[in-house]
């Protein structure tokens, strides 16, 4: 006969199979989900998707995001508290428009959410505003940070270092620019993409100052190698950046985890530093119902779970959910594929 369960063991599952690729959110629509440990709970800084008569394109001018919400739980498979509007477009002096995926820190018990926006010249900067409060509200600095450019941003904090990480194409703009420079008439989806032979464009990482609002040294690009050693080329697509760039921490080894944008995966690389080379290794998640896929990994009470979206509760792209599940690290060190469940 089968060995009974322990009824904590018992507990755990139910409480896993409650949340586990369930929206956790489901009275406003949320995507692109950042989560942290902060407090002993777990908060979620995700994108606020409503709709909007925006057109869709290949820039993604329909994710008209206006503001952002933060959510917090004290257990998975527990309440979601949705701490209300912690930030809005208005308020950010220099923004124009779309509030895009978020990220937040923390240091010395001041918190910091780092954003992505428009400016008035419609180019994607990274912002950062400020809260005595993980739930905020927070303050936005009246310029974005300086030598910031494209969105996506995300922090991978070690010790006392902490690494801004940013970049996406397409809607993200990062293909318009050279030496981290804007260039001039670069306007469409593919201005700029490099040829399939050609190295893709690659995510940046810059470690902050003290401040936490400033850079503390120019941005580097973080380089996705394949087996061979040679950089990740711009026409394999199932590998190559898109956007969403993510960084962990799993024994002695960095994961850089990121969306491969027009073919849908979460994958991920290994490597032996924040600044890398990283080695691609294969798939996180697989595509999830929706356009975008984005998500974010984090270790609560020595388990690590993947957060993402897709679009169970809408059907339709620009109106996401956010999900969670358990992810596991194989004993090689490898990430166990999570597939879906819509
Ligand atoms: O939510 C807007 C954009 O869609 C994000 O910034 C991208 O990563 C994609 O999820």
């Amino acid at each position: 006969s089968q060995p009974q369960k322990s009824s904590e063991a018992g507990d755990a599952e139910s409480a896993q199979s409650k949340f586990a690729h369930s929206p956790l959110v489901e009275h406003i629509y949320t995507a692109d989900p950042s989560a942290h440990v902060f407090e002993g709970k777990i908060y979620i800084y995700p994108s606020h998707d409503i709709e909007t008569e925006v057109e869709e394109d290949d820039m993604g001018s329909h994710f008209d995001m206006k503001d952002y919400h933060v959510f917090s739980m004290e257990q998975p498979g527990g309440e979601v508290t949705d701490h209300g509007v912690a930030l809005k477009l208005e308020d950010v002096p220099w923004a124009s428009r779309q509030l895009w995926a978020p990220d937040a820190a923390e240091k010395d018990g001041k918190y910091y959410l780092y954003f992505p926006a428009k400016d008035k010249e419609d180019i994607f900067k990274i912002g950062v505003a400020i809260s005595d409060r993980p739930e905020g509200p927070f303050t936005a600095e009246p310029e974005p940070i300086a030598g910031t450019f494209s969105m996506d941003p995300a922090v991978y904090q070690e010790g006392e270092d902490y690494f801004l990480l940013f970049g996406g194409i397409w809607g993200g703009q990062l293909q318009w620019y050279e030496d981290q420079k804007l260039v001039e008439g670069r306007k469409g989806p593919t201005d700029g993409i490099p040829a399939d032979e050609e190295k893709a464009l690659m995510p940046y990482i810059a470690k902050l100052d003290g401040s936490m609002t400033e850079l503390a040294e120019q941005p580097k690009e973080i380089l996705i190698l394949d087996d061979e050693g040679n950089p990740i080329t711009a026409g394999d697509n199932a590998k190559r950046f898109f956007e969403a760039a993510w960084m962990h921490k799993y024994g002695d080894k960095y994961y850089l985890s990121y969306s491969t944008g027009d073919t849908h995966f979460i994958a991920y690389a290994i490597g032996d530093s924040p600044y890398g080379p990283f080695t691609y290794q294969g798939n996180v998640l697989e595509p999830v119902e929706g356009w975008t896929n984005h998500h974010s990994i984090a270790e609560f009470e020595g388990k690590w779970y993947l957060f993402y979206h897709d679009t169970e509760l809408s059907g339709v792209t620009p109106l996401r959910n956010i999900k969670m599940a358990e992810l596991t690290h194989l004993p090689d060190g490898k990430i166990q594929t999570i597939q879906p469940v819509n």
